[in-house]
């Protein structure tokens, strides 16, 4: 059920504005069946985080990290974007400036068909080798254990793990988007990891109008200017109307 009321102060601000930016979360892509990480039904109730996305687990047991990314690359894998994403895409019909920053690493904004997406936290598709950084983007063989690189080196999956730095450009130019957008829609995210996070207090604090899509309330929903509260699915595509 999605408890989505238009307020007057809304669709004003959503006719005069031109700069739009999503920031979204794991919540976006929960309807096409990748499970969250927190919150209701989400992985990290049952499995630690810091046993997973750390690169010392990885190094202590690659097999088991592997298994975990292998099982969410299948899921990813057999989904599809829904009616969230598709939304966020059609977006770009009717606003020159839309860009999409993810903390996703699932591609379904790109298969959805938005065409300006900076991955803050990396994508499944890729994998480098943590030695030399050789990127291994083609399907890996598991066959004789975790895939090495020709130097020797382990391959891991090319996302960004606790402790880890984001990569330079794409939250740079997050950061950019984030401060001359007029409205920054904040999508089925906890918003409790940083810095990804902080780019809703930047927006914020330059102005730009806060609108929170989730189905619970969350870290930011005392500094968004407006919060719907229900599935993205649902939300995005009414406002859409
Ligand atoms: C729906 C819905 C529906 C459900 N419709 N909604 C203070 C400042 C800065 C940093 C730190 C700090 N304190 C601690 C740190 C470090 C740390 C951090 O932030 N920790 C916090 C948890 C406290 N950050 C880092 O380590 C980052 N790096 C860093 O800081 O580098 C600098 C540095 C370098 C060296 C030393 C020290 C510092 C890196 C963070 C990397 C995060 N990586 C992961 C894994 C990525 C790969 C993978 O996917 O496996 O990223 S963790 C995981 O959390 C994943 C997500 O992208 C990220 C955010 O989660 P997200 O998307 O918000 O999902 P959920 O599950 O939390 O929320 C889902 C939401 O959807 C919920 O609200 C639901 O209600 C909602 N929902 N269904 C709408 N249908
Ligand atoms: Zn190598």
């Amino acid at each position: 059920m999605s408890d989505i009321k238009l307020t007057s102060d809304f669709i004003n601000k959503i006719s005069e504005s031109e700069k739009i930016v999503f920031f979204t979360g794991a919540g976006i892509s929960a309807e096409s069946g990748i499970p969250t990480f927190r919150g209701k039904d989400g992985i990290w109730n049952k499995l630690k985080p810091e046993e997973l996305a750390n690169f010392n687990a990885f190094l202590r047991n690659p097999k088991m990290v592997w298994e975990w990314y292998n099982h969410r690359k299948k899921i990813i894998h057999e989904s599809k974007p829904n009616a969230g994403h598709f939304a966020i895409a059609e977006f770009e019909k009717y606003f020159d400036d839309v860009v999409v920053v993810t903390q996703n690493i699932d591609n379904l904004h790109r298969r959805a068909g938005s065409n300006k997406i900076y991955e803050l936290h990396g994508n499944i598709e890729r994998n480098y080798c943590i030695n030399c950084r050789t990127s291994y983007n083609e399907e890996l063989d598991f066959s004789e254990g975790v895939p090495k690189c020709k130097c020797g080196g382990l391959i891991r999956p090319d996302v960004v793990w606790f402790g880890e730095f984001l990569p330079a450009d794409q939250l740079e130019e997050s950061e950019k988007a984030a401060i001359r957008s007029d409205i920054f829609f904040v999508v089925g995210t906890s918003a409790v990891v940083y810095p990804a996070a902080g780019l809703v207090y930047t927006a914020k604090r330059a102005g730009s109008y806060i609108v929170e899509v989730n189905i619970e309330e969350t870290e930011i929903s005392s500094i968004s200017d407006i919060s719907f509260f229900g599935e993205a699915g649902k939300v995005l595509p009414a406002i859409l109307e």
